[in-house]
């Protein structure tokens, strides 16, 4: 699969029934719920600290509506369907609320401009709708495809705002930029946009398209979805204690040969065989070959 994109056209919650150990013998089955009605592609979900009744859902051609004590908002939160391109894998792809919002009013979006291009932008908000005067672009990149654009923006354990890029697009990572650090494509990048001159700080590397990820509310630690080619999907797990280590070791600015190499590879936790095939050609498929680096092997642990 070359991407997983959300399409839906109602907003669903599941309704998950925590169960107790002492009652763990008869779990009460997960059953969707509608939560709202009327959107048009909406792709991401996020909420600030602080405000309880308040959704905020990312509309893939452009806006960001509200659906506030159960009810969608008629005038959206952000419109900046004239900057976007939309489609395919483009388009508004996420939004962030910063950790302070309810003193700042800052939030920040993932956006594919109107060239097909990757910018990052903080707004400020009148605490009701944004202030589209207040853009500030604080990360930009340019694609050389169509696809695999990642889009996810998120705040860490650290504060430091998070930045998925995928590599760019085509099939088969054709620039090999999961492995180039002369740009920003195959990466995730983290940034302090409470800094004068906000600049990305490489946190990880070699992804192929990270187009969601999110940080454990209890832990920190970061789990990110990236898409496979032909055969496997996969989730990428970082600990949180990785996160706070080699700030600018792996600056792009450095030939990659300078940089630190000192973790350990981690295999699939659960795959299946490759096909018969791929092994008498020897070629398998690269995005699960590559090696995200961790500490040491960790086990999950299932719930
Ligand atoms: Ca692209």
């Amino acid at each position: 699969m070359s991407c997983s994109r959300a399409s839906a056209f109602l907003l669903l919650a599941l309704g998950l029934a925590l169960v107790g150990p002492a009652q763990a013998a008869a779990p009460k089955p997960i059953r969707p719920v509608v939560v709202a009605r009327g959107l048009d592609s909406p792709i991401h979900l996020a909420a600030p600290a602080g405000e309880p009744g308040r959704l905020y859902v990312v509309e893939q051609k452009g806006t960001i509506r509200v659906i506030q004590n159960g009810r969608l908002q008629a005038q959206p939160f952000l419109d900046i369907q004239n900057l976007v391109r939309s489609g395919g894998e483009q388009g508004l792809l996420s939004v962030a609320f910063h950790p302070r919002y309810a003193q700042n009013h800052l939030f920040y979006v993932d956006y594919t401009d109107t060239n097909g291009d990757t910018r990052v932008v903080e707004y400020r908000s009148d605490g009701t709708r944004a202030i589209e005067s207040s853009a500030r672009q604080l990360f930009f990149e340019k694609q050389p495809f169509a696809n695999h654009n990642g889009g996810q923006l998120a705040f860490g354990p650290d504060g430091m705002l998070y930045i998925g890029m995928g590599d760019g697009g085509s099939g088969g990572d054709p620039n090999n930029n999961g492995q180039t650090f002369t740009n920003k494509l195959a990466k995730i990048w983290k940034m302090d946009v409470n800094a004068a001159n906000p600049q990305p700080v490489l946190a990880e590397y070699g992804l192929r398209n990270p187009w969601r990820f999110s940080f454990d509310r209890a832990t920190g630690d970061l789990y990110i979805a990236d898409v496979g080619q032909g055969a496997w999907e996969e989730v990428d797990y970082v600990p949180r204690a990785r996160l706070d280590q080699d700030d600018g070791e792996a600056s792009p600015s450095k030939a990659p040969g300078q940089l630190r190499v000192e973790s350990h590879l981690l295999y699939p936790l659960t795959h299946r065989p490759l096909p018969r095939a791929a092994w008498r050609r020897k070629t398998w498929p690269y995005c699960e070959t590559r090696p995200l680096w961790h500490p040491a092997p960790v086990k999950l642990n299932p719930r």
